[in-house]
């Protein structure tokens, strides 16, 4: 009978993963918190403090459902401080014969991993069963396609599970109710203030200690509102379904420039975790359709981001890994503005997205993307500087998803794996979807001059400097014909703005040394 040691990472905080299932007599769980995880990026204090007090309160949850646990603490005199060191450690102490672990969410320790499994004391590898398709699974899906498209992803997601269907076909007659969910956010319009979970004194004790280990890193402490329990994470389900999922969609791309959240689900950390299944999740949500309480639009809107989108980039990140990470088809090298770390810059939308990304490790998509996501993509910052700043600043944040997001998405890196054209926007977008323009001392409607909106000469620029590789794009096709038609004057003058701009543009030190402290004050009153 062998007696393993089951090592349960920080991202895999569920009752459900293989690795618990029938563990034979004498298995010891393990949870380490390690300074190694903390620091391969400059994670936001938020998002530390979210992993570890969630790793805390899953650890007795564990000890209460009659498992035998060993949680080894960041200050532990004789943590061995790396995920791989210390589970052999604790294998050693406890003499267990095998260490157990599901697929991480990474690709480096997946690799780190693997390459024990024959080693003298061996680690069993078990598949991640909480997604609904496995790599092996989307491999198989994507054999053959010259460009496996989400879209397609999705429909074949949709057949397979059911969800949406009706007698075989999509509900409502169609796949995808986008061309709804575009809507800007009426100025007039309310957003309802997000949960507030009671922090308790476990979590105030890792508040504090992240304060200390990881104060440095960009990012304050004080808001830290994200669910640690599978029970915050289900209040936290039941607000979106209850007072925001009717509005979701159609203001799924708005932005506004005093609201983080708007009608956005704020539930990717407790996904990541393992708090939240993304199947109940689901489910849920169709719920609300099939009862009538919420609009397919926005029900079909969010099952395509859980069922397809995120489905669809970790598929891409497991079957295209490691090379996918090296990827750079515009051979961009720019190093990372400055401002990302430091928030100081006059473009207002730019630096919004910073600061609540500072406030609250959060920003929502359509400001990734499109404000900090668009910004970096038009000034060619080079993949591994932004992917390393996604990485690190947001509670969410796990490479199977991040990468995809922002070396495919984001910056087009994957020569058009992910999306078949760039997403580069000017001003105009930008304008159109949020109220930022008006608290901005650029003007979105000029191009060129002192108070022309950057975002208008940038997009031109990068447009006419990437011709050779985005001008035969038949999406294209017409932004190119539209700078063909310009006058040659034009074109310089707008080619001349942008470079400009870029001269003065700094790239930040190191991983923003010194930009930045968090804080952490004394608890303060919260209700349940
Ligand atoms: P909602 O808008 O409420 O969406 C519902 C859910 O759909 C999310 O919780 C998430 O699980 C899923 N989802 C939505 N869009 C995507 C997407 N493009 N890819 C995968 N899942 C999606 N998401 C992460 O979970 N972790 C990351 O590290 C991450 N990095 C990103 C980096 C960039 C550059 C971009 C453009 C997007 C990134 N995303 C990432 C996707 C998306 O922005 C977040 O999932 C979303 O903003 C989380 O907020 P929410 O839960 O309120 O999402
Ligand atoms: C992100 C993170 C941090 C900050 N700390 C820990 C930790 O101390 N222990 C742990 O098990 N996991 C941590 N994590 C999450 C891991 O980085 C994550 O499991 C891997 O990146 C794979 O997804």
């Amino acid at each position: 009978m062998p007696r393993p040691l089951v090592l349960l990472l920080g991202d895999q905080l569920s009752h459900a993963m293989a690795s618990l299932r029938d563990p034979p007599d004498g298995t010891v769980v393990a949870l380490c918190e390690v300074a190694a995880e903390g620091t391969y990026v400059p994670h936001h204090p938020q998002k530390i403090a979210l992993i570890l007090s969630a790793m805390r309160h899953f650890a007795t949850e564990l000890r209460d459902r009659g498992h035998r646990v060993h949680y080894s603490a960041l200050d532990d005199p004789d943590n061995a401080q790396t995920l791989v060191d210390e589970a052999e450690r604790l294998a050693g102490l406890y003499g267990c014969d095998e260490v157990r672990v599901v697929r991480p969410g990474e690709w480096r320790l997946w690799q780190a991993m693997r390459g024990r499994e024959d080693a003298a004391l061996p680690w069993r590898l078990m598949e991640d069963e909480r997604f609904f398709t496995t790599p092996e699974e989307f491999a198989a899906w994507a054999k053959g396609r010259k460009a496996p498209r989400m879209e397609h992803f999705y429909r074949e997601q949709r057949r397979r599970t059911g969800l949406l269907m009706e007698e075989g076909k999509p509900s409502g007659g169609q796949w995808n109710f986008d061309h709804d969910n575009r809507q800007p956010l009426p100025a007039s319009r309310e957003v309802p203030d997000p949960p507030h979970h009671r922090r308790d004194a476990v979590t105030d004790e890792v508040l504090a200690l992240v304060a200390e280990h990881f104060g440095e890193h960009f990012g304050t402490l004080e808001s830290f509102h994200w669910p640690v329990t599978r029970r915050q994470a289900l209040v936290e389900l039941r607000h979106f379904i209850e007072h925001l999922l009717p509005d979701f969609g159609r203001y799924q791309d708005a932005i506004r420039d005093a609201e983080p959240f708007l009608f956005h689900s704020r539930l990717s950390p407790a996904l990541n975790l393992g708090l939240l299944s993304p199947r109940e999740v689901c489910e849920a949500v169709e719920r609300e359709y099939l009862e009538g309480r919420a609009p397919l639009n926005s029900v079909e809107g969010f099952i395509r981001q859980v069922l397809g989108w995120r489905e669809y980039v970790r598929g891409l990140y497991w079957t295209r890994m490691p090379d996918y990470k090296r990827r750079n088809a515009l051979r961009t090298r720019r190093g990372l503005p400055a401002a990302f770390w430091s928030g100081d810059t006059d473009l207002r939308c730019l630096r919004r997205a910073i600061e609540m990304t500072r406030d609250h490790a959060y920003a929502h998509h359509i400001q990734r993307l499109m404000v900090t996501g668009n910004f970096a993509l038009l000034c060619d910052v080079a993949p591994e500087a932004l992917c390393d700043w996604y990485l690190a600043v947001y509670a969410d944040a796990c490479e199977w998803v991040e990468l995809p997001n922002t070396l495919g998405m984001v910056l087009h890196a994957d020569g058009g794996l992910m999306g078949s054209k760039p997403y580069c926007a000017s001003g105009k977008y930008i304008d159109r979807m949020s109220d930022h323009c008006r608290h901005c001392r650029f003007d979105p409607k000029q191009a060129t001059g002192a108070d022309a909106c950057p975002f208008n000469s940038l997009y031109w620029a990068f447009l006419e400097r990437h011709a050779d590789t985005l001008s035969g794009n038949p999406r294209m096709k017409l932004i190119y014909a539209s700078l063909r038609r310009m006058s040659d004057d034009k074109r310089a003058a707008l080619r001349e703005q942008a470079e400009a701009f870029l001269a003065r543009l700094d790239s930040a030190p190191a991983y923003g040394q010194g930009m930045h402290r968090a804080g952490y004050e004394a608890p303060r009153e919260t209700t349940p």
